[in-house]
């Protein structure tokens, strides 16, 4: 006779009759239909896999699990949200639950960013801050500043403007002319200067003064923002060098040009020791762009935080009854999505988890370089609770010897992420020194079996 317990696994092992009709986001949907990796449940720091298996989360899902999965405060605040108000319309109209997340945001900002417009993802954000430039030189008589600047190897999501200034080759070459007047300046990466670096890397700072180079080329007058990941993630974790994003600063300061960082994946602590990758720098834009890390994950939210000096700048507009920025979403400041931010923002605090990845950064460096003598392994970098692992790439199959280690991983009961040849590990901010050995050790393991 079939216990509860059996019943149960036997239910979870259950794989949906239809796998066709979803069209999976960047995935390689026939290969992945072929041998469904199913993810069922969370809790902490674990998934459960659709056959039951524990497996342990170095990912924070796609970096945005911070606190930790399946949090009770969060899943409250949410359902009692939805059973208060589940949604109201933002155009024109206001619920207070969009002002008060938008106020605890600010206090975790870096004055003088003050200002909140909320989005509903990184992509979405990226957009919009692109976007509040080009209006802010319009609105001050400054129109001619339509150029914006992004970087090689950027991700800035998905969107026609994120794919513009970002500089993955492999997210642009399917898409066409995408935004005219985009120029880039030359990532930071550089295995011969600077392989197994802890932390910033000593070399690099003069990459920014390209930056001099494309203002001379396009006139400062036609210039109007600059945006970065202050670390790039999605590229493959690359930190940026001393002193790089001061030179960045300064230059956009001097030319009258605005610097945005791009804090979808630095965001609420992922670099240990401050909610944002510009406290932890000590270098200020004139806006960040978040998601991710703000709800937790659990509820789709992103936001622009822009200076004093923009906002006022369009509030300075003369007729009082004209909307300032034409611009918005369905679901800007949505109220459950703002109910899950403030849970969210709550849980940081209380239990200093900020704070908390800065102490752990050390064991988690620590265990990270340990890995510089593992198969494969030509450089390990790492800051906070985030590292990159890069391994030489198989000749003619780039790529390939990374996604086999995500694959053996998996089936052996840890998340990693990987992109090329890199691997990512960013774990949620609760991780115990126990669990990232363990999910250290899983990488070392699954490497000396991968050919
Ligand atoms: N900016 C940055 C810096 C990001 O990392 C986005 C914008 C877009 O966010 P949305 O919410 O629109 O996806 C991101 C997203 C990975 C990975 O494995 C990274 C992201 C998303 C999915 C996977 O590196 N970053």
């Amino acid at each position: 006779m079939m216990t509860l317990l059996n019943m149960l696994e036997c239910a979870v092992q259950t794989l949906p009759n239809d796998l066709d009709t979803y069209w999976m986001p960047f995935t390689a949907n026939r290969q992945f239909k072929q041998a469904p990796r199913m993810l069922v449940a969370a809790d902490g720091m674990y998934y459960r896999s659709q056959n039951n298996r524990q497996i342990l989360d170095g990912t924070s899902g796609l970096w945005c699990v911070n606190a930790g999965h399946g949090r009770p405060e969060i899943t409250e605040a949410v359902r009692k949200q939805l059973a208060t108000l589940d949604y109201a319309p933002s155009f024109q109209m206001g619920h207070p639950i969009a002002f008060e997340a938008a106020a605890k945001l600010r206090a975790l900002l870096p004055p003088p960013l003050g200002y909140v417009f909320f989005t509903n993802s990184g992509s979405e954000s990226v957009d919009t801050a692109l976007k509040i430039a080009l209006a802010y030189h319009q609105v001050r008589g400054q129109g001619s500043r339509t150029r914006l600047i992004g970087r090689e190897r950027g991700y800035h999501g998905v969107g026609f403007g994120g794919i513009s200034v970002g500089g993955i080759p492999g997210n642009r070459r399917q898409f066409g002319a995408q935004l005219p007047g985009v120029d880039h300046l030359p990532h930071t990466h550089n295995l011969k200067e600077n392989a197994f670096s802890r932390g910033q890397p000593a070399w690099g700072a003069h990459l920014a003064d390209d930056l001099e180079r494309i203002v001379a080329l396009h006139d400062p007058s036609t210039i109007a923002a600059v945006i970065v990941e202050p670390m790039a993630g999605s590229t493959g974790v690359l930190m940026p060098p001393q002193g790089y994003l001061e030179r960045l600063r300064e230059i956009c300061t001097r030319h009258g040009i605005l610097l945005i960082f791009d804090e979808v994946i630095t965001g609420f602590g992922r670099l240990g020791g401050h909610a944002f990758a510009a406290q932890k720098f000590g270098v200020t834009p004139d806006m960040i762009t978040m998601a991710k890390g703000l709800t937790n994950g659990a509820i789709p939210m992103g936001a622009v935080a822009t200076s004093d000096e923009i906002h006022a700048t369009f509030m300075a507009q003369p007729n009082q009854a004209a909307i300032e920025l034409a611009h918005g979403y369905t679901y800007s400041g949505h109220p459950v999505a703002c109910a899950a931010a403030i849970a969210t923002l709550d849980i940081y605090q209380r239990d200093g988890l900020f704070a908390r990845a800065e102490e752990l950064a050390g064991h988690f460096e620590a265990a990270a370089h340990a890995l510089r003598d593992a198969p494969h392994v030509i450089d390990v970098r790492n800051m906070g609770l985030v590292a990159g692992i890069e391994l030489a790439s198989r000749p003619g199959q780039p790529g390939t010897r990374a996604y086999e280690t995500f694959v053996r991983c998996f089936e052996n009961g840890t998340l990693i992420r990987v992109t090329g040849d890199i691997i990512a590990l960013s774990p949620p901010l609760i991780i115990s020194n126990q669990q990232i050995d363990d999910l250290f050790d899983a990488v070392h393991r699954a490497l000396e079996t991968i050919a």
